[in-house]
């Protein structure tokens, strides 16, 4: 190497070496301010994708330039369900995970992925706001280093079909081939109901009822007018059979390094988009049926009893039931 190449990679490495310590989360700290990525599968126009703007306001009217939020929507930055690992390998701060990624690695969390067991959002809400949510979110810490800083409603779990097809019973859900989610958990849900379930991920599901690779999915109304799955389905069954929750989480090495003072700013941040989402949501379930109708879409009821029978005696005799604590079930059925 001649003496000008040996400086210029000198140089090279120099500024390498001071990009690298100047990376953003460091770049950042230098500016005394703390970085938090959010990532969600959730498209723009979801009250769930929405929430975090609340979040990031909220947080910079109580914390004014101590924090930098950076909102990544889609899956653009992580795929479904990798979030926790990615909070674990310290490239995420924030994200909304589900029952059923908790799950996982906390199986006494499954109670909350069995259909039929949470009644409405009130009791979703009541249930994570009080004793049984506290000591769960303390395995959750525990098993996943992770601290839940709010509770907040998904939706109610509808079916939405891609052709029309009387659905009285889960018997009459044989061999549609129905997506989930990619999980065990999610799958038992699926075939729980009676249906073949199908993984999928959640940015996929459009293209699969299009092209006719499924035959249909789950999701709460307003994800199903959010992700237009409307223009590609042709019916929607009010199952009803998941009041399904999310859990906004940070990592625990953050949470722990934060002041008091900046915990409870990004807690309170966490439950005022929490509660946004809430009411949106469930605003918007309460219309949507006639907004479906006037997409063409028909909208039926079956025999609630008939499916709730049969997927709680499928839960019940599954191994999930035997992870939960006992007198969990009773204790979540007498919270009102
Ligand atoms: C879905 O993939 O069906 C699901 O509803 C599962 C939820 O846990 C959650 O990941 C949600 O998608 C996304 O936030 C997109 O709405």
């Amino acid at each position: 190497m001649t003496r000008l190449s040996i400086s210029a990679e000198l140089s090279r490495r120099t500024w390498l070496a001071g990009a690298m310590a100047l990376s953003l989360p460091g770049a950042l700290q230098a500016q005394g301010k703390t970085l938090l990525r959010v990532s969600t599968p959730a498209v723009a126009e979801d009250w769930h994708a929405r929430m975090w703007t609340v979040l990031k306001d909220h947080l910079e009217r109580l914390a004014p330039g101590r924090f930098e939020v950076q909102i990544h929507l889609a899956g653009s930055l992580f795929k479904q369900g990798t979030e926790p690992v990615a909070m674990a390998r310290g490239n995420l701060e924030l994200a909304s995970i589900s029952a059923f990624d908790i799950a996982k690695l906390v199986p006494q969390f499954s109670l909350f992925t069995a259909g039929y067991v949470i009644r409405d959002p009130d009791h979703l809400m009541k249930v994570f706001n009080g004793p049984v949510g506290a000591e769960l979110f303390k395995l959750v810490s525990e098993k996943m280093e992770l601290t839940v800083l709010s509770p907040l409603y998904l939706g109610t779990r509808q079916l939405n079909l891609r052709e029309p097809r009387k659905v009285m019973t889960p018997a009459d859900l044989k061999g549609l081939k129905l997506r989930m989610p990619g999980s065990k958990e999610w799958l038992f849900l699926g075939e729980a109901l009676g249906a073949t379930p199908t993984p999928l991920g959640f940015g996929e599901v459009y293209l699969g009822l299009k092209t006719g690779t499924i035959d249909a999915q789950d999701n709460p109304l307003p994800t199903v007018k959010s992700a237009k799955f409307y223009e590609v389905t042709k019916q929607i069954t009010l199952t009803s059979h998941l009041v399904d929750g999310l859990f906004i989480c940070v990592p625990n090495k953050l949470w722990d390094r934060l002041s008091p003072e900046h915990r409870r700013a990004l807690q309170d941040a966490a439950q005022a988009a929490a509660r946004y989402n809430n009411e949106q949501r469930i605003a918007d379930e309460q219309g949507l049926i006639a907004f479906l109708k006037a997409q063409g879409l028909t909208v039926s009821t079956p025999d609630l009893d008939a499916f709730r029978q049969s997927v709680q005696a499928a839960y019940l005799k599954s191994d999930y039931a035997k992870v939960w604590p006992s007198g969990l079930l009773e204790r979540v059925n007498a919270t009102r």
